[in-house]
């Protein structure tokens, strides 16, 4: 079920989308998006196995970064907000699915705000239907299910990236900024269908030039100095200027299709880390190639 929390009576202000976007319903968007970001969220965890829980980071995340909204009205006149999903796991990672597609239909570049990291399973397979697209993820684990002591079959946000590879959809998945200790285990030296980029040189991403690509950022791929508010913390991340410069030069040589961005914690306290996201996530979508 989409709600989009319209402003109730007594409340004059209208609701601002996730990074300042205009909020619109499915029924008011352009039929010619020309490219443009559109936002939604996943306001429920799909599967979590690692980590502290999130639930509402969707609602955190729209809420702490409208203030962005003139900025984003000079600088990404076109981004939207379709509204929140909330719902059952299975029921949510279908209509996420089916959201990605959709949006991706009709010109858009589509953006999921999650809980857990799961979501980006459901939303990349979605968006990549038409094309073979590589996949990059911007995270400080590998998400491969190798360190799951409980080995369960299911889906989680600890082991998706397995799945995303086995899918066999993508012509490539390349991780930047895996650093977790369990990355350095020797059975990854072992054939992992992934392609592991520690630092954040922009030298090192060449290969991707040209490329469709679908961008997943987990926020634990920034330092926790900078972000106190993510699920699994891990230190000695990415500052947020050098996961700027890596989101911009995403833009400027390659196809972005899609992206989603999860993992943060809502935190009142902190809530410069919604915009750290956003502003991230803006970088990534616009004019390939301009400035
Ligand atoms: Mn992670």
């Amino acid at each position: 079920m989409r709600e989009h929390e319209k402003t109730s009576p007594g409340e004059p202000e209208e609701l601002i989308g996730f990074g300042g976007a205009v909020v619109r319903s499915m029924e008011e968007l352009p039929e010619q998006s020309g490219g443009a970001a559109c936002f939604f969220g996943v306001d429920s965890e799909l599967s979590r196995r690692f980590g502290a829980s999130n639930e509402g980071a969707a609602v955190f995340i729209r809420s702490a970064s409208a203030r962005m909204r003139p900025w984003t009205r000079r600088e990404r006149p076109g981004a939207t907000d379709v509204g929140v999903l909330r719902g059952s796991p299975a029921q949510v990672m279908e209509e996420t699915l089916l959201m990605g597609a959709g949006l991706a239909a009709r010109g858009f570049v589509p953006v999921a705000v999650g809980c857990d990291h799961t979501v980006s399973y459901a939303h990349a397979l979605g968006v990549c239907r038409e094309r073979r697209t590589t996949y990059v993820y911007l995270d400080a684990h590998l998400d491969l299910g190798l360190h799951d002591d409980r080995r369960q079959p299911d889906l989680h946000n600890g082991n998706f990236i397995g799945a995303l590879v086995r899918s066999g959809r993508f012509e490539q998945v390349v991780n930047v900024g895996a650093r977790s200790w369990t990355t350095h285990d020797e059975a990854y030296e072992a054939q992992t269908g992934v392609t592991i980029l520690r630092s954040a040189s922009l030298d090192a991403l060449a290969f991707l030039r040209g490329r469709d690509v679908y961008v997943s950022l987990d926020v634990d791929v920034l330092d926790p100095t900078f972000v106190p508010n993510m699920c699994c913390r891990e230190p000695f991340g990415f500052t947020p200027r050098e996961l700027l410069s890596i989101m911009e030069w995403l833009r400027r040589h390659c196809n972005v299709l899609g992206a989603d961005v999860s993992e943060l914690a809502p935190d009142t306290q902190h809530g410069h880390t919604a915009e750290i996201a956003m502003r991230c996530v803006h970088e990534l979508i616009g004019p390939r190639g301009g400035p």
